[in-house]
């Protein structure tokens, strides 16, 4: 039984800047997880389902939940000290922390503190996203460049599936690693060590009800995917629980693929590409997965806006990799507007 303090304190060493910030920064994540998972847990008791009044950036009403998670982790970060700034999907603007520990603060937090939150109310499990970057010069003050980084810069990645169980998965690009949360003691407990993301897979997961305004090479690969193949699995199964850190985790332990694709009248899709699509490509990646839009490496893409869109193909290699040669087949020239 080996906690996630001593496992990342075990881990130190295969830091290449082992230090005990990062240790801080991921115990800090790890604190606010505890305390928003209590919340999660009762939502249905307390006063804190619906509406905050108030919509966030995806013009999304924000939850109550939603707004008491971004406050929570926010909260830790600020008062870590590790962290300089947060970009998250819950402020339009990024936050830059003004106390004098955090303005040295090593690292930048990209996170979507509660995705999926339209399931709260439902009881379908829901999700937060985080994607750590580590400052070129922390002596300096946080300036965009700090914020405009492609994925392949990342430090770190991790989401937290509230689900029949709470868990905590993250990456430092040595492994993906997954602990449970024993509510009894309050403790993560390594208990997905190495985690592999099956290379082939018979899920698929992708909103049909756009189909009318999917670029023709989804059209073309959703028939694939329900032709029938013994040889082949097919047809494949279809999942799509509405919450992607509930599909991607699913998809992370028996393989499948995610797809979250640019439509005719949304050709960049609906993800952030910041703190949704490049936390769980990273993921994929360390695991022996794929992420890309469809055409280009998801952890490639230049941002230029800290909740700039992208669409998302992310899962089992051999499956990203058939869905990218039906886009390159029959929709190379779809809007490249995002590409
Ligand atoms: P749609 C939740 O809002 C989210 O960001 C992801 O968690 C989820 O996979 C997707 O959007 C669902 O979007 O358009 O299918 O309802």
């Amino acid at each position: 039984m080996k906690t996630l303090i001593e496992f990342i304190n075990e881990k130190q060493a295969d830091f290449p800047y082992a230090t005990g910030e990062f240790t801080r920064l991921l115990n800090d994540i790890g604190i606010a997880a505890k305390i928003v998972n209590r919340e999660v847990n009762k939502a249905g008791l307390a006063n804190i389902l619906g509406y905050e009044g108030n919509t966030n950036i995806q013009g999304e009403d924000q939850k109550k939940l939603d707004v008491f998670a971004n406050k929570e982790f926010t909260k830790a970060l600020k008062h870590g000290g590790q962290c300089a700034a947060i970009i998250s999907e819950e402020d339009e603007e990024v936050v830059i922390f003004d106390n004098e520990t955090s303005k040295k603060g090593k690292y930048i937090i990209a996170i979507d503190p509660l995705d999926g939150s339209s399931n709260i109310e439902v009881n379908v499990s829901i999700g937060t996203v985080f994607a750590i970057y580590r400052r070129r010069d922390h002596h300096e003050s946080v300036h965009n460049e700090d914020l405009l980084r492609p994925g392949v810069d990342l430090a770190a990645a991790g989401y937290v599936i509230y689900g029949s169980s709470t868990m905590l998965v993250y990456s430092t690009g040595n492994g993906v690693n997954g602990f449970t949360l024993d509510p009894s003691v309050g403790l993560f407990i390594l208990s997905h060590p190495e985690m592999k993301l099956p290379e082939d897979g018979a899920i698929y997961s992708i909103n049909e009800a756009y189909y009318n305004n999917f670029p023709e090479g989804i059209k073309r690969y959703m028939k694939y995917c329900q032709e029938e193949d013994p040889a082949t699995n097919r047809p494949y199964k279809t999942r799509y629980i509405g919450s992607l850190v509930a599909d991607f985790h699913r998809n992370l332990i028996r393989g499948g693929i995610y797809i979250y694709p640019g439509t005719t009248k949304n050709p960049a899709g609906k993800l952030r590409l910041l703190y949704e699509c490049n936390p769980v490509a990273y993921l994929a990646e360390h695991a022996g997965g794929k992420a890309s839009d469809g055409f280009k490496r998801t952890l490639e893409i230049q941002p230029n806006d800290i909740h700039q869109r992208t669409p998302l193909f992310v899962g089992s290699k051999k499956m990203v990799e058939k869905a990218e040669e039906f886009m390159r087949k029959y929709s190379k020239d779809f809007p490249d507007e995002y590409l």
